[in-house]
């Protein structure tokens, strides 16, 4: 077969759409490691949506009003990178300022998923600019897109003012197979059927092959009766290449607001030769040099140029989304100065939403609670708190999944009303009973500028561990608020007893866990976490009460900041002993202290609500808190006892769960699991030789 020469090749489009495939195919290859075949079937798909519909400008990735791309298959990460490169996006740098260099380089294009670059094996939006989210665990992208899509829907209700549709934003994102079979994209997607999320687009890439084999080994559901069942509307473009069809179908996206939409793709994952499309042999993997060239010779690309941006494909994208885009920023950039002078103090909310930063007074009125031996929940003091901050954060806005009244996590005050289809200023979501939805949609509306809150009980945080966890990823700042956070629990029993989780969001990188021991503690730990914008927190409250410490008899609760500090001590400071504990144990730990210091042993309380906060102290606090000599300690916690090793030492006694809990009422349970005073002061003691 001859290569035909470019000047053969038909027309910009067709060029260019094959450059993002040769890119793709050529970066995998010298990678030797990733897919080629995603990004080379939906190069057209890709191609047609920023060129002609998109509205980005790749000269402001930052502009707030700009329609986002997510790619849910973030296998096909090399789609994505080509197609930055390609439409000239500039990178962002730590401070927000647009850069005269490229996001994506040629020279990273080549440096695909080595170490450093700005093009790992799957996109990583803390990394990449215009990479609006992290994908790789199929689902999630398209869990995150409903989030966006929610936060545009709310910004719109919120900000917009007759003559200034400030936000108006679509959401695309662009499944495969497997993000379709994945729970979590079914629990979004219903989700935002039900809130007739008008501006939410999915393209689903149906190209009938996933990993393993053929899609049908284990999937043959029909998705298109699924999404109108969901409320969605649907269509269906029968020919990836066609890009007339594929305009068909984003217009019939843009003209249809009122519920979101699914475009069903036909398309053929992309080979070497055409002897192998549609099968499913070496699938996930690069082609191989001989491979490659087939490719090139089908797509009459000249077999032997690697990294080819033919003459005109620059230009191209600049006259295309650039030049679109460009204008449609300008005219946004106009409106918005008008806007200020028309309404500052929503023009400074929208300013400081975006940047990240708090309102002035956001911390003002926070309820501090008086001493009492009864106490009240952590749950019960968090809701207090999280209400007067949302009050005071105009844009701390989420929910529960279907466990509001539960996690305290209803907003109540005057006008913060329900998120409801058509109503969308509303700062109460439902998320139903949707917890890996609602996690990635949390996500998702953090990545658009709100302080966005998710609630469940403690042990049904497995449900959404994956969106957490890329929520730590990601360094975004998203408030996980979990109730009923141990075997406190009590009659409800083990399915509903959290023993692990602790343990496991501790050894998370970039996660906060906060587990305040009494009502005052939990508005410090709100306090401590609120201005933190670089990654989530895990928040720990109980179901049942806790005393509320006495804070002229004990330290006060600001210490909570520093993660762990001295609450009560030994006179004259050197103690004999050291009791440690986190949530509604603290109350043992202090009343092990009076009874020890009542038998004239020297005793200190710790309390430690978050041990990531302890670790970034410096090393002399860390010692002034936990003093290297003395070694007798005693933790107490009724959860994992994994990890308290660290601060108990070799010579100290960990009070834990080593079981799942049990069914109960909460008084036998303690008992059972040996959660009380008399525990600690035993431990105490015996460590001390008494
Ligand atoms: C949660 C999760 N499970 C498994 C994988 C591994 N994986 C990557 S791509 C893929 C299959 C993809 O099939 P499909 O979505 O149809 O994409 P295509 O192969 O057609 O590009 C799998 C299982 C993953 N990335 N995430
Ligand atoms: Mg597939």
């Amino acid at each position: 077969m001859n290569a035909p020469t470019l000047d053969k090749r038909p027309t910009l489009d067709q060029i260019a759409i094959n450059t993002i495939r040769t890119l793709s195919i050529d970066a995998v290859q010298q990678a030797n490691s990733g897919h080629p075949g995603a990004p080379m079937g939906l190069a057209p798909v890709v191609y047609s949506l920023w060129q002609y519909f998109l509205n980005y400008n790749p000269a402001d990735p930052r502009w707030p009003n700009r329609d986002r791309f997510v790619l849910s298959a973030g296998h096909a990460s090399m789609l994505l990178y080509s197609t930055l490169h390609l439409a000239g996006v500039r990178a962002v740098n730590e401070k927000g300022e647009v850069q005269k260099e490229l996001s994506v380089s040629i020279d990273e294009v080549k440096r695909f998923r080595q170490l450093g670059s700005r093009t790992p094996g799957h996109p990583e939006s803390h990394l990449t600019t215009g990479v609006e989210t992290t994908t790789g665990p199929l689902g999630q992208g398209a869990g995150n897109s409903v989030g966006m899509a929610i936060a545009g829907k709310w910004l719109a209700s919120t900000f917009n003012r007759p003559g200034f549709d400030l936000f108006d934003f679509c959401v695309y994102a662009v499944c495969g197979d497997g993000d379709i079979m994945e729970g979590v994209a079914g629990e979004a997607a219903s989700l935002a059927g039900h809130l007739k999320l008008g501006n939410l687009c999915w393209i689903y890439d149906h190209n009938h092959v996933t990993l393993d084999g053929p899609a049908s080994w284990s999937f043959d559901e029909d998705v298109m009766t699924r999404f109108v069942g969901y409320g969605w509307n649907v269509t269906r473009v029968a020919d990836a290449n066609d890009l007339s069809q594929l305009s068909r179908a984003y217009k019939y996206f843009q003209e249809h607001s009122d519920q979101p939409t699914l475009i069903v793709v036909d398309s053929h994952i992309g080979y070497g030769s055409p002897q192998k499309q549609d099968s499913y042999e070496a699938h996930g993997e690069p082609l191989g040099e001989a491979e490659v060239k087939l490719a090139k010779e089908n797509y009459g690309w000249p077999v032997d140029a690697k990294f080819l941006v033919p003459d005109g494909v620059y230009q191209h994208f600049q006259d295309g989304i650039g030049a679109r885009g460009l204008q449609a920023n300008a005219k946004w950039m106009t409106l918005f100065g008008d806007y200020k002078k028309k309404f500052p103090e929503l023009g400074n909310h929208i300013d400081r939403m975006l940047r990240r930063q708090l309102p002035v007074g956001w911390d003002k009125n926070l309820p501090t609670f008086p001493a009492d031996p009864k106490g009240i929940a952590t749950r019960e003091s968090s809701g207090k708190v999280l209400n007067k901050l949302a009050e005071n954060i105009p844009w701390l806005i989420g929910g529960s999944a279907d466990l509001a009244k539960s996690n305290k996590t209803n907003l109540t005050f005057e006008g913060a009303g329900d998120f409801f289809p058509e109503e969308y200023a509303g700062r109460n979501v439902h998320f139903g009973v949707r917890e890996h939805g609602m996690g990635a949609a949390v996500n998702g509306m953090t990545l658009s500028g709100l302080r966005g809150f998710a609630a469940t009980f403690f042990n049904f945080s497995d449900y959404m561990r994956p969106s957490m966890r890329l929520a730590a990823l990601m360094e975004i700042p998203v408030l996980f608020i979990f109730t009923h956070d141990s075997i406190g629990v009590g009659e409800d029993g083990p399915t509903h007893q959290p023993v692990e989780q602790l343990a496991a969001f501790r050894a998370m990188p970039n996660m906060l866990v906060m587990r305040p021991g009494d009502a005052n503690e939990v508005t410090e730990a709100y306090k401590a976490v609120l201005p933190y914008t670089h990654g989530p927190t895990t928040l720990v409250f109980s179901r049942q009460a806790m005393p509320t410490l006495d804070r002229t008899k004990y330290a006060p609760a600001s210490g909570v900041a520093k993660g762990a500090y001295v609450l009560a001590d030994a006179e004259g400071g050197k103690p004999d002993v050291i009791l440690m504990a986190s949530g509604t144990e603290l109350q043992w730990a202090v009343g092990a202290y009076e009874k020890l210091k009542a038998e004239g042993i020297k005793t200190r309380v710790v309390s430690m609500p978050c041990w990531e906060l302890f670790e970034k102290q410096d090393a002399a606090y860390k010692e002034s808190v936990l003093p290297s000599s003395v070694t007798a300690r005693v933790s107490i916690e009724m959860a994992s006892t994994l990890g308290w090793d660290r601060y108990v030492g070799p010579k100290g006694k960990i009070i834990g769960m080593h079981t799942f809990g049990a069914s109960a009422p909460l008084r036998d349970l303690l008992n059972k699991f040996g959660f009380n005073t008399d525990t600690v002061v035993r431990a105490a003691k015996e460590l001390l030789g008494r």
